[in-house]
């Protein structure tokens, strides 16, 4: 019994063996030969396309921007019981186990290679990684000896011998992986060409921001959100590298002409500058997927009027490097709001995950539909003959941001003293503006909270109140007034299909 439970020990441990040493060779022959196509960032990839939208939302809002390092843990754990499992099946029925390995291999070969970033190498890393792990595994298998039937083997395992060519193999896997991991960093030419760059000054500068907008209340969301606090949501498991002199974005479809645009042609453009709001669809309410920015970019309006688009068209579907698309209505990249083509974030050439070297921001959409990081194609269509990367799975083709308004301060978990106290929070819809925000404690009446002057109808604005604070157990909440008259629902709607609804409430104890 103790044998044969040994024995099935070692097949295990032969799987996973053989997938880390698979894996390895796969991210270092990535490393040096197609950066895009790693097998983890591939098989990974292709898990999220393919995992049903449910899930994704969940990992959303189970684990906000961290969902990515939740993910890769998930797949890392998937993978290493796919690779106990053909360990396992290897000593049952060889070569079963082994043509596991080999499929997986295959599996990422096959992804990598239609994925829309694919190079000529992108076959290489996956098929590295389950030629290593089939041939590793055989290897191993036969070294630990294999149960025939459910007879315990007698004597002849040399378990010496079979830890070490597994842990040889391990660690070769282990090495390779590290070597993958420096050559990457040193291959982060993009960064270092990015650190090098100086965007040119706007040739229409931002209006300053109003006096009194950001209000001097300690824990409010700052009325201009730094880059490396901004939210970050896309599909890309590694931060797609592309290089700016290798960047071009092409403009076709239904248009007059073709224009195809380098980075050279974009920054020697009049820019302008324009202060934004970005709101990712999935934020629920009272959420934190929001962020304010000073954006530096060339107007889409400006740039499509050179392609001059065909009279029926009304939909632009955006495309990014790695595949991502997003459709815009023409209208809202046409019609004189600041949607831009944008280069800048906060006075910086764009962060890398933020669509480093050119992405889109259009005031008054939803991400999903319009911002478009790492942009590389617009093409000019129609909304009855395209669907984007959302839609098709269940979003909404449309995504106007909806009116919202959230309670930043007292912050959840803080101890209000009794007195004097200030609630505080932040309300938006871009594009339309907000006129009011009114606040209710308990069952009380509600009160017109104090609006800071707007930077523009395209941004979030701040709103505060003074309270006198009881001692006891309250409940804050509020509601904002939309620049049209609306006043925002209380009707509860989660983010699917096309964003939450409903007012934000606060419990806070006094004393
Ligand atoms: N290439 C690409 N661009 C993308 C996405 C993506 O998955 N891939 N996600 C969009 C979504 S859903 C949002 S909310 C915004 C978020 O932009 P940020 O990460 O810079 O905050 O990017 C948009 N642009
Ligand atoms: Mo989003």
């Amino acid at each position: 019994m103790d044998d044969q439970h040994g024995s099935r020990t070692r097949a295990a441990a032969a799987g996973v063996a053989a997938a880390v040493s698979g894996a390895g060779l796969g991210e270092l022959a990535a490393a040096l030969f197609a950066s895009a196509s790693s097998p983890f960032g591939t098989i990974g990839g292709a898990l999220i396309d393919l995992a049903p939208p449910a899930v994704k939302d969940a990992a959303i809002a189970l684990f906000g921007t961290a969902d990515k390092a939740a993910l890769l843990v998930l797949i890392a754990v998937v993978l290493l019981a796919i690779a106990a499992g053909a360990g396992l099946l290897e000593a049952r029925r060889p070569p079963l186990g082994a043509v596991l390995a080999a499929a997986l291999g295959g599996v990422g070969l096959a992804t990598a290679v239609t994925r829309a970033d694919a190079t000529a190498m992108a076959w290489l890393p996956s098929a590295v990684a389950g030629v290593t792990a089939a041939w590793v595994l055989r290897a191993l298998v036969r070294i630990a000896g294999r149960p025939r039937g459910h007879e315990p083997v007698q004597g002849g395992i040399d378990r010496r011998r079979f830890l070490v060519w597994a842990g040889g193999a391990t660690a070769l896997g282990l090495l390779a992986a590290a070597g993958a991991q420096l050559s990457r960093a040193g291959a982060a030419a993009v960064t270092v060409v990015r650190d090098a760059l100086r965007l040119p000054a706007p040739a229409s500068a931002a209006p300053a921001i109003p006096a009194g907008a950001a209000l001097d209340v300690p824990g409010i969301a700052p009325l201009i959100t730094p880059n490396d606090e901004f939210y970050r949501i896309d599909t890309a498991l590694v931060v797609p590298q592309v290089d700016p002199a290798d960047w071009s974005l092409r403009i076709h479809g239904l248009v007059e002409r073709e224009v195809t645009l380098t980075w050279d042609e974009l920054l020697a453009l009049p820019l302008e500058e324009s202060r934004t709001t970005l709101a990712c669809v999935s934020n629920e309410v009272g959420g934190d997927l929001i962020g304010t920015a000073l954006w530096l970019g060339y107007p889409t309006r400006e740039l499509l009027a050179r392609a001059a688009p065909a009279a029926d068209a009304d939909m632009v579907l955006s495309r990014s490097t790695d595949g991502f698309t997003a459709s815009t209505p023409l209208e809202a990249l046409t019609d004189g709001r600041d949607a831009l083509l944008a280069v800048g974030m906060n006075g910086e050439p764009l962060p890398p995950e933020h669509g480093f070297p050119v992405r889109m921001v259009v005031p008054g959409l939803y991400g999903y539909v319009s911002a478009t990081k790492w942009v590389v194609e617009l093409e000019v269509t129609r909304f009855d003959a395209q669907t984007a990367y959302w839609t098709t799975r269940g979003w909404s083709e449309r995504g106007p941001i909806k009116l919202q308004s959230r309670i930043d301060v007292p912050r959840r978990g803080d101890r209000v003293e009794a007195g004097d106290a200030v609630v505080a929070g932040v309300a938006w819809q871009q594009h339309v503006g907000v006129d009011g925000v009114e606040v209710q404690i308990d069952d009380g009446a509600w009160r017109s909270a104090d609006l800071a002057p707007a930077i523009s109808d395209d941004t979030w604005v701040q709103w505060s109140l003074p309270w006198t604070a009881e001692p006891g157990q309250h409940v804050i909440r509020c509601r904002a007034i939309g620049a049209d008259g609306e006043t925002q629902t209380p009707d509860q709607a989660p983010p699917a299909p096309d964003g939450a609804t409903g007012w934000h409430e606060r419990t806070v104890t006094v004393g």
